[in-house]
């Protein structure tokens, strides 16, 4: 009889388990490769000269396969960047993600080491937390956004920090001003939400009922206004927040009505863009590898690191060799405001074919300083423009510089976004 229920058992926790097996919307053995390929063009694209990239990290962690060098020595470099600098100068959301990297590396976010100093990243989260809400208090937007404050409630949830899930549930409750950029609902910001919130409902504390009253509706209008954004093809925002999506709805299935969302068509969706280069920025990457390994940034707290396999070998990456001279292209460039100064300013560029958007900006500047000068800062997404003309982005007036091609708005930066021949590119002072 003990040996039947012991299986039994194991066989019902599978099923429980959430984002478990029993939706069936992992890769198959046969698309294993493609995944592999995903973490190693993540793992070659660490960059010594810009700062390491928790994102990174977190998703290897939960990947099936690992090369425990990389991870190890991505751990130790994150480690010191967060000792040198996490007090300082990072965003709340930067530490959120360095405490989710340490505990899904199973090792203690409240003690990280390194060049013999120690931070409690938990501690400072806190602090940062409660900074962002006084933001709102004071100008009536957080010192970053939505995005940002989901991902905070995200990782004081799952590292029982100090945080009153009645606040949380007021913080994260449906407004127009919270999850929409630009006048476009975000599917990102949504998505980390529901994590956030599925986190506060499932720590096994008893919350009052109000607030789980309160939790539920918030899920609730997120799920509803994240499935009104999937298109017809199972792509849920656009390509670069589906992964997000996968997540947040893989632990939202009471929130589902039967058939409202095919889990395994977004996924083959996913799977048709791999062999291409969209996920090339190891950010991509980054955010939609946890959801072809059906897991979610809920599963790191669930990591235990002693029994991972170590097979994830690394070929030295082929250098490539230089082709013979690209022929060039001509775009058109416009730098256009139409807020606080009057700008417009227009240039034919001639590129290299294959160029990206930040290589027209670079030729416009150096043909034309006056008018087309400009500053970015490095983010982990890549280069993002900050001023053109002198004229700067302004997160407290809501302002930024959107890059738009043929007067549509691009869904790729200025590092990463391949322009053609005959495009018409433009920067734009625009508020979100
Ligand atoms: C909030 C946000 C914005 C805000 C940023 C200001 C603010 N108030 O925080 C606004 C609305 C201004 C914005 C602008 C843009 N964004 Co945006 N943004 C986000 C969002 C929702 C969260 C970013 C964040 O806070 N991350 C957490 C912190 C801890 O990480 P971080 O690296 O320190 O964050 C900073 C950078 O990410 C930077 N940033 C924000 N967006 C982008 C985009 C690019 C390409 C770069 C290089 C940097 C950057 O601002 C963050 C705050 O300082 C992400 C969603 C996501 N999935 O990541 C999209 C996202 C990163 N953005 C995206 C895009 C495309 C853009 C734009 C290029 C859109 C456009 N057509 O102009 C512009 C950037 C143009 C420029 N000037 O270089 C895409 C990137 C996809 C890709 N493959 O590159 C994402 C993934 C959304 C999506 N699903 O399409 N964004």
């Amino acid at each position: 009889m003990r040996s039947v229920m012991i299986p039994l058992a194991g066989l019902l926790l599978l099923f429980l388990a959430p984002g478990g097996l029993c939706q069936g919307c992992a890769v198959s053995d046969k698309e294993r490769p493609l995944v592999r390929d995903l973490q190693r063009k993540m793992i070659y694209s660490v960059d010594p000269k810009v700062p390491p990239n928790p994102s990174i990290l977190i998703a290897l962690r939960l990947a099936q396969d690992h090369n425990k060098r990389v991870e190890q020595d991505m751990l130790k470099k994150l480690s010191q960047d967060a000792v040198q600098r996490a007090a300082k100068s990072f965003s709340s959301g930067q530490v959120a993600l360095h405490i989710l990297a340490q505990r899904a590396s199973c090792s203690n976010p409240r003690q990280v080491s390194a060049n013999n100093s120690t931070i409690n990243l938990v501690q400072l989260l806190e602090q940062k937390f409660k900074d962002e809400l006084q933001n709102i208090v004071i100008h009536g937007n957080p010192l970053t956004n939505f995005y940002q404050l989901s991902l905070d409630v995200l990782a004081l949830c799952q590292l029982n920090g100090r945080l009153s899930p009645a606040r949380a549930s007021v913080l994260l409750s449906p407004d127009q001003k919270k999850y929409y950029l630009s006048g476009q609902f975000s599917v990102d910001t949504a998505a980390v939400a529901i994590l956030a919130q599925i986190c506060l409902q499932t720590t096994g504390r008893p919350l009052p009922a109000k607030v789980t009253k309160k939790l539920r509706e918030n899920v609730q209008w997120l799920v509803n206004k994240m499935l009104a954004e999937k298109k017809s093809d199972g792509v849920i925002g656009n390509i670069y927040s589906t992964g997000w999506a996968m997540q947040a709805l893989s632990v939202s299935s009471r929130y589902l009505k039967p058939g409202a969302w095919s889990c395994p068509q977004t996924l083959r969706r996913v799977l048709e863009e791999l062999p291409k280069d969209t996920f090339n920025n190891p950010m991509a990457a980054s955010q939609i590898l946890p959801s072809l390994e059906n897991k979610t940034y809920l599963d790191v707290r669930r990591l235990t690191c002693s029994k991972d396999p170590d097979n994830l070998p690394l070929s030295t990456p082929q250098p490539t060799t230089p082709t013979s001279q690209p022929p060039t292209i001509r775009v058109t460039y416009t730098v256009f405001s139409d807020m606080n100064i009057i700008i417009n300013n227009s240039i034919n560029v001639t590129v290299p074919q294959g160029s990206v958007f930040f290589k027209v900006m670079e030729v416009a500047q150096a043909t034309d300083p006056s008018k087309f000068s400009f500053t970015y800062t490095v983010t982990s997404w890549g280069p993002y423009i900050t001023s053109v003309q002198g004229l700067q982005a302004d997160n407290n007036q809501r302002t930024y510089w959107q890059l738009l091609s043929n007067g549509t708005s691009l869904n790729q930066g200025a590092g990463d976004y391949v322009v053609s021949q005959g495009e018409r590119l433009e920067v734009r002072f625009s508020t979100y």
